[in-house]
């Protein structure tokens, strides 16, 4: 699958692409070298701000361990949404650039969430290295860097989108998907507070919520309403009939991010699963509670959210008596079919086109 085609434990640079098909590696390079170029641009970017030789260095760094590292799925999907929605016209080098740049601005985004979220989830590792507060040096001031990383993304759309008519939407849009997952990111923690195990707050309806805004919005509309706005859609009926499906989408591919954070391989996945420990209220807690009997249930109850490897396993143990990983196959092959069957109601082919290529980036992924 497409997905297999990034190392995370290579830390997004250029080395293991050789590895890969050219004209996919190429793909990459050229993504890359936006971001050199965006990188260089907030480093000489002296209007608002004069950097000291230190503090260029430290933003430098600090961007080189967190933006670039990830699959970079969500950033070059914006410019291949866009070659799809434009159906056979060309798509020249000014809107490669710009596909490319909104794209980097998502994985800028993605990159100040998960510097505060692997804070706030206690987490060891990132894309197959520690995480960035980890480092010594670096610690809390993570927290201030990740709201840099956030208004990096400002600059970035005033240097290169400021005469765009849909300047204007583009800003709202970033503000208004930044909302939206700060409250997801919200539901998700004040739903299991440290220390408290609450076993009946473990509800589908509260999961779907919690999904919804913490990843759907900002992974999969995202990169499909920036796309939309560089072709210059204005109904916003087709905004929303792609917002209803990818929200879906988002949902699916969180609940593969909760199974790969109990059962995929820390090394192929860049990160130690954590969920278990924070409490955290997770698809697969949802349905070993909807199946266990009351012994089961007990010995969730009492193993559940505590930082004790042996009563982690206790917990993996019920999920495999209860068969989880059967469960998820199903619920998977489920979830494709239904997104499937929604993409082919779409009236038109171009979105189609790139619903599909969206879903099969993340079907069936490992990592
Ligand atoms: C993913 O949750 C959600 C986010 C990364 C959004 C964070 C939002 C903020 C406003 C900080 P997760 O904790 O399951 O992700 P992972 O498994 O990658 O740690
Ligand atoms: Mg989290
Ligand atoms: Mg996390
Ligand atoms: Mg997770």
């Amino acid at each position: 699958h497409q997905i297999a085609s990034d190392s995370s434990a290579n830390g997004g640079n250029l080395k293991g692409i050789s590895e890969q098909s050219k004209s996919k590696a190429g793909g990459k390079e050229k993504f890359l070298e936006v971001y050199n170029k965006l990188k260089a641009e907030l480093l000489l970017d002296s209007e608002a701000f004069r950097y000291t030789d230190e503090s260029r260095a430290w933003v430098e760094k600090m961007l080189d361990y967190n933006v670039p590292g990830g699959k970079l799925n969500r950033g070059m999907s914006v410019l291949d949404s866009l070659r799809l929605l434009k159906a056979g016209v060309e798509v020249h080098d000014e809107e490669v650039f710009e596909g490319s740049a909104l794209g980097w601005c998502i994985e800028w985004l993605q990159a100040y969430y998960l510097v505060l979220d692997d804070i706030m989830d206690n987490s060891v590792t990132r894309r197959g290295q520690p995480c960035w507060f980890r480092d010594p040096k670096v610690g809390l001031i993570a927290v201030n860097d990740g709201i840099i990383l956030r208004t990096h993304i400002s600059r970035i759309l005033k240097s290169h989108f400021r005469k765009k008519p849909y300047y204007t939407d583009l800003l709202d849009l970033f503000n208004e998907v930044d909302y939206q997952t700060a409250s997801g990111q919200m539901l998700d923690l004040i739903t299991t507070p440290p220390g408290e195990v609450n076993l009946s707050k473990y509800t589908q309806e509260t999961y779907l919520r919690i999904v919804e805004f913490k990843t759907a919005y900002y992974s999969f509309y995202l990169p499909v309403a920036c796309a939309l706005l560089m072709v210059g859609e204005e109904d916003q009926k087709t905004f929303q009939s792609a917002k209803e499906i990818l929200v879906q989408m988002g949902t699916y591919f969180q609940v593969q991010d909760d199974f790969l954070d109990c059962f995929g391989d820390p090394e192929v996945i860049g990160k130690i699963g954590t969920d278990i420990e924070d409490t955290k209220c997770s698809w697969l807690i949802i349905q070993a509670l909807q199946r266990a009997n009351p012994k089961q249930r007990q010995r969730l109850k009492d193993n559940y959210g505590k930082a004790d490897h042996s009563m982690v396993l206790e917990v993996k143990e019920v999920y495999n008596e209860l068969e989880l990983q059967r469960v998820y196959l199903e619920y998977e092959q489920e979830s494709y079919s239904k997104l499937v069957s929604m993409i082919e109601k779409q009236e038109s082919e171009a979105l189609q086109a790139v619903l599909k290529s969206f879903l099969a980036k993340i079907y069936k992924r490992h990592k």
